[in-house]
């Protein structure tokens, strides 16, 4: 029998980050919310995401929130870049400093959302029976929260023990003395495999696609220099959310924005360009690709950041021939999400580790005893599949989804997402998507990013509650026009030419349209204040 239906002000879907502060917000606003979760706990992609090695490649003093000067002040990153367990206990503090869990329901996955086009408000109905009535139905379902299970035959015959990186199993797994299988070298495969290889009694990883990997260089953090750090914090923070990049900051005590060293790889020489791509090499992390301007713009710059990859994996991996399989050649650098490491290519000098390159000669299939190419079983006794994610759209449209007419959100994006700034969509008023497809999302720093929209959005709220208006929706205009924009910024990129899952190539049949907004967080959040200064210039009210 399904359960009376409920009343708030607003549902939000999902309790990782951007669910948290959302309901901070609203809370706040004095409105009613209530959060549906479907995992036990608070988190979101780091209460799933618990393959060895799994940490974030954002540092953590900039990977945090910024809304709480007391909470930055007082909560204490271990590391530079931070584990996953220290980011869950984040996220477990946050909920509990500011008593959110009352108001999340856990295991609770979101099946139905429907507007009612007479009262303007969204009907949603959870798969164990929870119904609701509420003015706002706030998407915050994350951009990577729907594994991908790879299309291969025989899956399901393997007997040995099958994990996925982002289902991984809470009380762990031993690879003590067994014969470990990745497939995929993915930014997950890329931070768990040097971690298995030094456990496993034997490690073959199977790739098809090698990306680039630049090393973290991380480290215990030096608790003088957080503090020094901390002091400037507001400085930093504005830094993240107003720089000319993607948020991710600077690594001085003096905050400074950052900048690259010379828009264009042609104003430097090539002793010049070398030496600044080996400075923030030495430096570490994605910021790589920050070091001259147009990375991502020029094909020669680009190359000539691929080539210098390429010299260090060549001079890491001792076999010249496994230094070739993993040198990326088919896709522009960056143009695939830049991957982050500890050691990674170092790990292929081990003697218990192989690299199989199925691109050549691809998986035939998984049989119960292991991974079968060219004909030859590899026998395993774990196979871990790092096999990445139904990104972006995966997660909203899992769910029935359904605004004015009955429109749904499947129907109206089966061409790929459409939206007003990557926060609405025409046809469907009162919904938002945090992070959602035309906004920042996956090439910034998440955390500034679900900051900015929900900031954005709880104001936009509070405009609603003081002209007691029931309903915003973005004009079809502003909307295309703002996916005309979008396409425009990618495509004077290089992004397009990745074949990534920026693109939905990673995803059978998912329509191929470059998904994040490229134009930086700085730009963006400058037109969506402009937006709101603006009486909401592009949206509808009733
Ligand atoms: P990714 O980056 O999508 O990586 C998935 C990997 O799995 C990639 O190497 C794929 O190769 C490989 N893959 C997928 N299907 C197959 C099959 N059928 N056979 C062989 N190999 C396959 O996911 P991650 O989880 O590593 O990272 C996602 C993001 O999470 C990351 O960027 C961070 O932001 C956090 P392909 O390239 O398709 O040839």
């Amino acid at each position: 029998m399904a359960n009376q239906e409920e009343t708030f002000d607003a549902v939000i879907v999902g309790a990782g980050f951007a669910g948290l502060y959302m309901l901070h917000r609203l809370r706040n606003l004095g409105l009613s919310a209530v959060v549906f979760e479907q995992g036990d706990n608070v988190g979101g992609t780091w209460y799933w995401n618990r393959y060895p090695g799994a940490r974030c490649d954002a540092e953590s003093l900039a990977y945090s929130f910024s809304f709480s000067e007391q909470l930055e002040q007082d909560w204490a990153w271990s590391e530079r870049y931070a584990t996953q367990p220290e980011i869950l206990a984040y996220a477990e503090h946050v909920a509990d400093r500011f008593d959110l869990r009352r108001d999340i329901r856990f295991d609770c996955r979101v099946e139905s959302a429907v507007f009612d086009e007479v009262a303007n408000r969204w009907q949603v109905s959870s798969e164990r029976g929870d119904r609701i009535s509420a003015q706002f139905c706030i998407m915050a379902t994350g951009c990577l929260s729907v594994p991908q299970r790879p299309d291969i035959a025989g899956l399901d015959d393997f007997a040995g023990d099958l994990h996925q990186a982002s289902l991984w199993p809470h009380e762990g797994v031993d690879f003590t003395n067994k014969r470990v299988g990745v497939i995929g070298t993915g930014s997950s495969a890329i931070q768990a495999i040097p971690v298995i290889a030094e456990q496993a009694g034997n490690l073959t990883v199977f790739q098809r696609t090698p990306n680039f990997s630049v090393p973290a260089v991380n480290g215990v953090l030096d608790p003088q220099w957080v503090a020094q750090f901390k002091a400037n914090y507001r400085a930093h923070r504005a830094n993240h959310k107003q720089g000319l990049g993607q948020g991710f900051g600077d690594l001085e005590i003096e905050p400074k924005e950052q900048g690259p060293v010379a828009m264009a790889g042609a104003e430097l020489t090539d002793a010049q360009l070398q030496a600044v791509l080996e400075s923030y090499w030495q430096t570490g992390g994605a910021r790589f690709m920050g070091a001259v301007g147009d990375a991502i713009v020029s094909e020669e710059t680009n190359r000539a950041f691929a080539d210098f990859v390429h010299a260090k994996i060549r001079a890491t991996v001792n076999d010249p021939a496994v230094a070739e399989v993993l040198c990326p050649q088919n896709h522009p650098i960056g143009s695939k999400r830049i991957c982050v490491d500890s050691d990674y290519y170092k790990t292929y000098n081990r003697a218990n580790v192989q690299l199989v390159d199925v691109a050549a000669s691809p998986i035939q299939k998984i049989t119960a005893t292991g991974v079968q190419v060219d004909g030859d079983v590899h026998e395993l006794d774990v196979l871990v599949l790092a096999t990445g994610f139904d990104a972006m759209t995966g997660a909203l449209l899992r769910m029935d989804i359904r605004g004015v007419a009955g429109v749904t959100l499947a129907d109206k994006w089966a061409a790929g997402p459409v939206s007003y700034l990557g926060l609405t969509v025409a046809g469907f008023p009162n919904l938002f998507t945090i992070t959602g497809p035309g906004s920042p999302s996956v090439l910034s720093n998440m955390l500034v990013s679900i900051e900015q929209h929900v900031d954005w959005l709880a104001d936009c709220i509070a405009h609603m509650q003081s002209q007691q208006l029931a309903r915003i929706e973005a004009a079809d205009t502003a909307q295309s026009q703002w996916v005309a924009h979008v396409n425009e910024i990618a495509n004077a990129t290089l992004f397009p030419k990745g074949g990534s899952w920026y693109l939905g190539a990673n995803v059978a049949g998912k329509p191929r349209v470059f998904m994040p907004y490229a134009g930086g967080v700085g730009a963006y959040r400058e037109f969506c204040d402009a937006v709101a200064q603006d009486d909401y210039r592009g949206f509808e009210f009733a």
